[in-house]
């Protein structure tokens, strides 16, 4: 998944003869010093691994420095990945490239090599962008809380009744997936959430941050991960603060029940967090937390 409405979307595409396919003719738009998450199956029970690279100096090489990602795959799942592309500078250039992506069976794949039997590589190509996006202000004033996952937490003395916006600077320890998690729970009443963001420079990191599609997907996972919950969170019309849904999450009988969504991190980076909340009534049994783990 790129930018700009730009994707690569290549299942079941069998074997290739001699196990090489140019497909040059599928592109997509990545921006640099990002991070993107991938989905791969080769459609094989067997310990596979993929490796891609970018040929960021077009010299028709493909360089161990030029290598953006790395993944033992899950059987015949479609296994995610993390694809890091460097910032503008000695590896990463900006414009028109070509990108391989290489499995091979029980051999860690290199792009050139003929030493595995088993695996098979593609060509893409890729448009390395580097625009420097505005950095967007935060709705409201974010704390900074390093690397700390624990954005938000509370049990008791919870007065926000109206929408109040919640807004935190957090950097991250490790380059990987990381998972923003809403843990909820509400007696007698129910919390609700809206317009939950969150920025990596000018780059919108989530899907479905403002619930508008109408239900959690694409991008949020409901679940109850202490057990059955009595009237888990829903996304439905009953009180958005903007456009017509948010989160509407009355879990009570259950420790919480929790929304949560995962994206693409590099070590090191900021990124601005920021969710709308409030709760229908204010009492005892009323919690929340808010983590990124
Ligand atoms: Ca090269
Ligand atoms: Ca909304």
């Amino acid at each position: 998944m790129g930018e700009v409405g730009t994707q690569i979307y290549d299942l079941a595409t069998g074997c290739s003869t001699n196990g090489y396919d140019n497909r040059t003719s599928e592109s997509v738009s990545l921006v640099a010093n990002t991070s993107y998450n991938g989905y791969v199956s080769s459609q094989y029970y067997a310990t596979e691994q993929i490796s891609i690279w970018i040929d960021f100096n077009d010299n028709c090489v493909f360089e161990s420095s030029e290598q953006v990602a790395f993944q033992s795959l899950n059987a015949t799942y479609l296994t995610s990945f993390v694809m890091v592309i460097p910032a503008i500078g000695s590896v990463a250039k900006t414009g028109i490239h070509r990108m391989r992506a290489s499995v091979a069976f029980y051999y860690v794949p290199d792009a050139c090599s003929t030493s595995f039997s088993y695996g098979e590589t593609h060509d893409y190509t890729v448009n390395i962008l580097n625009y420097t996006p505005s950095i967007p202000t935060p709705p409201c004033t974010a704390v900074s809380v390093g690397s700390n996952g624990t954005l938000y937490a509370a049990s008791s003395g919870i007065t926000i009744t109206t929408y109040t916006c919640k807004a935190y600077s957090w950097t991250s320890p490790r380059t990987g997936t990381i998972t923003l998690t809403f843990q909820l729970h509400n007696t007698p009443s129910y919390w609700y959430i809206d317009d939950v963001s969150i920025y990596n420079k000018g780059v919108q990191m989530l899907l479905n941050g403002g619930f508008e599609s109408g239900s959690a997907s694409p991008g949020w996972t409901l679940s109850t991960p202490y057990g059955v919950c009595s009237t888990p969170g829903v996304i439905n019309t009953v009180s958005p603060r903007t456009g017509l849904y948010s989160l509407q999450d009355g879990s009570t009988s259950c420790t919480a029940d929790q929304i949560s969504q995962s994206f693409a991190v590099i070590a090191g980076q900021t990124y601005v967090v920021s969710f709308y909340i409030k709760t229908g009534t204010t009492g005892s049994g009323i919690s929340i937390s808010v983590t990124l783990s």
